[in-house]
């Protein structure tokens, strides 16, 4: 070989090398209604999550990291796309909602699968599927769905874990489904469908426990659902297997992905169903917790965690990896199900033993800080340094952030709400000065410790009234009791032109970079 070729094939390697170096895996371990105060790291004494707390010591403990909203659909659709559900107007997707994720929207997994990534989605979906206004045919190919927006591989509860259908769909069909017992959703389609009883007039068939609040439908497994299901008996879900099938499902995408192509960066999604209603930990969880099952499904959960990591370290991927652990919500205690969360004292007080949200106000559908200030833990050995960081992080900054870090360019318009907040997520630097909050209608802008909140009426209400502002200061007030609205009228004044204008229609990444 000559000097020529020496030198070549140095910067091949090199090459090579700071390829790999700035292709690192990516995994989301997305958790379900987990408070930021349900984790040991940030402070839960009666929930030990070991697992988690490790990987808190191995990584970037985030203090002030935030889901985009304060329930589960809107979240993960402004972490997919980078931009506010209200946009769209994303509520909680019931089982026969459409994904609003239209297949022309950029998102996460089409930007990793452009830097060449294998893609993969396992878990509780909660995103619709289907096209909006369509009826989904669950008995033949179901989609659009995760493969339609950038994933090459799928497996999901398709609803929540307390919605129907029951069943689990891997990529376009329904697993284990007999034709002969077909699924269909709100109505009859064939005298041969399995029938479940119906809650308001079966309750004794609530034999796990019962629920209220309209999960009160079909009862599946002994559980009532929000909605009425027919057939697909044979594909039925085993509740409290649910953890151990996802594991399972990762374990073997991991397995023949690095079979087929150990040299390709993968992007895997896993939202967990854990700890959302019903709570459904698997025996040799119950009882883990003295919190009844919403504190054994968190023990649970943190052992998925675990697992997961342990799946990586097994194959030598931890330095490759950057581990992301949060949630898509704040807390919320029985929702409905009396799963032993929520106990009534002797003297009638309602206990739940424990507090998910910590320090901050309210919990699940909320616009306080508990609503989604989630845990949030960057982990990448090696390349992070360990630490906990008080910058202001949100997933909606996941899109624009990763984009950087891959060097590639977002197509125009995409991630319009999102902030470049890779710095941080690396632990450089201080962070962005501003993050977005919404819930329903409601937003709020963080400008450092100030928090302006954009409040309107009923948060269902298509056409929201006139709104209402509040203003508050987490550092002197980290509870949100002391609205600071009229003794700081131009600070509120600046807050309140930011967000109107973000409401309306200005991409948030326009407005608040700009400022
Ligand atoms: C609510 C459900 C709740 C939960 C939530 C969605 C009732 C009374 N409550 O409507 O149980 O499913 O929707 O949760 O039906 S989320 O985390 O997926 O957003
Ligand atoms: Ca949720």
């Amino acid at each position: 070989m000559n000097f020529k070729c020496y030198l070549t094939l140095f910067v091949t390697l090199i090459h090579a090398l700071v390829a790999s170096a700035a292709k690192p895996n990516v995994v989301i371990l997305y958790g379900d209604d987990v408070g930021f105060a349900d984790v040991g790291v940030n402070g839960s004494t009666l929930i030990p999550t070991p697992h988690i707390d490790q990987l808190a010591a191995e990584g970037l403990n985030f203090v002030d990291g935030h889901c985009p909203a304060a329930t589960c659909s809107a979240s993960r659709y402004a972490m997919l796309t980078g931009r506010l559900a209200v946009r769209k107007n994303v509520r909680i997707i019931s089982p026969t909602g459409g994904m609003p994720i239209t297949t022309e929207d950029y998102t996460l997994p089409k930007l990793f699968r452009d830097a060449g990534y294998a893609t993969a989605v396992i878990g509780k979906w909660h995103l619709g599927i289907g096209s909006s206004g369509q009826a989904v045919d669950w008995n033949s190919e179901v989609k659009p769905g995760p493969l339609e927006i950038g994933f090459d591989y799928s497996f999901l509860v398709p609803s929540t874990n307390d919605r129907v259908p029951c069943v689990y769909l891997e990529n376009y069909r329904v697993v284990g489904l007999d034709p002969a017992d077909p699924i269909s959703i709100g109505k009859r389609i064939s005298p041969e469908q399995t029938e479940y009883p119906d809650a308001r007039k079966n309750p004794e068939s609530m034999t796990y426990y019962p629920s209220t609040h309209g999960h009160n439908n079909s009862v599946i497994n002994g559980i009532g659902r929000i909605g009425v299901m027919y057939g697909g008996k044979s594909a039925l879900w085993n509740d409290e297997t649910m953890g151990d099938v996802f594991l399972e499902k990762t374990e073997q995408w991991l397995d023949s992905h690095l079979a087929k192509n150990a040299d390709q960066p993968f992007f895997l999604y896993l939202p967990s169903q854990m700890i959302h209603v019903p709570r459904t930990p698997h025996p040799r969880f119950q009882g883990a917790t003295t919190l009844g099952h919403r504190g054994d499904a968190m023990v649970e959960y943190d052992h998925s965690v675990g697992a997961v990591r342990e799946m990586l370290k097994a194959r030598g991927l931890t330095k490759d990896t950057i581990l992301i652990f949060s949630s898509d919500n704040g807390p919320v205690y029985d929702d409905g199900y009396a799963d032993g969360t929520v106990v009534k004292t002797s003297t009638g007080e309602v206990d739940r033993g424990h507090d998910g949200s910590g320090p901050y106000r309210g919990g699940k559908y909320q616009i306080y800080e508990g609503g989604t200030r989630v845990p949030f833990i960057v982990s990448w050995p090696g390349t992070i340094e360990p630490g906990t960081s008080k910058a202001l992080v949100s997933h909606t900054d996941f899109l624009r952030s990763f984009a950087e870090l891959l060097e590639l360019e977002l197509p125009e318009g995409a991630a319009p709400d999102g902030l470049n907040s890779l710095d941080a997520l690396l632990g450089k630097g201080e962070g962005n000065r501003y993050l977005l909050q919404e819930t329903g209608h409601k937003l709020a802008l963080r400008d450092g410790d100030w928090k302006l909140m954009r409040l309107v009426g009923k948060a269902k209400k298509e056409k929201p009234t006139k709104p209402s502002y509040e203003l508050y200061h987490l550092a002197d007030d980290i509870g949100e009791r002391n609205n600071l609205l009229s003794q700081h009228p131009e600070r509120a004044d600046a807050m309140k032109a930011l967000l109107d204008s973000i409401y309306e229609g200005q991409p948030a990444s326009e407005v608040l970079v700009a400022q």
